[in-house]
């Protein structure tokens, strides 16, 4: 097909496309996610050295859905990822108490990128399976997430093992784009 008529029959059915990043610390479950999301399985993942790239097709909107190495040597080449991100998930272990203000920290430096003004931001507070995990409330006051201004946001509580609350997540995000987010 050409791409005008590939074009108008995208919007007729209301397909879209989006590219997301999946960030956060490392061991957060981002490529737990990933594959959990575009397999529904639980795949044993080791730590991502680069990046991992997957097509999940969800409510009309084909998401490219980038999952990169949160390692602390390797959170500086996120940024090479940053051109034309509609979204961004950001991942928290929501167990590892100790390390939160780290993952504010990156967390709040990611959105003074002015290549992801206009991205709008989903996070997924993982791991809530595992005892002492906090629970969303206390993950948005730990990231403060009330300080974010003029852009699109939601938090959802996720277990990617059990395979809880991401689709929850993923509602929001895709209706958030429908609307015109990202
Ligand atoms: N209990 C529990 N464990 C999880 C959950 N999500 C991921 N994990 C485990 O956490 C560990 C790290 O998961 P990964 O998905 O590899 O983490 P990552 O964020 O991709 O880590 P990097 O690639 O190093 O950035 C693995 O042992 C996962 O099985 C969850 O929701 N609950
Ligand atoms: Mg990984």
């Amino acid at each position: 097909m050409g791409i005008v008529f590939t074009r108008l029959f995208s919007s007729l059915f209301g397909n879209k496309e989006a590219r997301i990043l999946v960030l956060g610390l490392d061991n957060a479950g981002k490529t737990t996610i990933l594959y959990r999301l575009q397999m529904g399985e639980v795949v044993s993942t080791i730590p991502t050295i680069g990046f991992n790239v997957e097509t999940v097709q969800y409510n009309n909107i084909k998401f490219q859905v980038w999952d990169l190495g949160g390692q602390t040597s390797i959170r500086p080449y996120w940024r090479c990822y940053f051109p034309n991100t509609q979204a961004i998930i950001y991942v928290v272990d929501s167990s590892d108490t100790d390390r939160l203000v780290v993952a504010k920290e990156e967390f709040h430096a990611i959105l003074e990128e002015e290549e992801l003004k206009g991205a709008v931001v989903l996070v997924f507070a993982n791991k809530q399976d595992l005892p002492g995990a906090l629970d969303d409330a206390a993950v948005t006051e730990a990231l403060e997430l009330h300080k974010i201004r003029n852009r699109q946001w939601g938090i959802f509580k996720t277990s990617a093992i059990k395979g809880e609350g991401l689709f929850d997540g993923f509602d929001w995000l895709s209706n958030t784009l429908k609307s015109g987010g990202g």
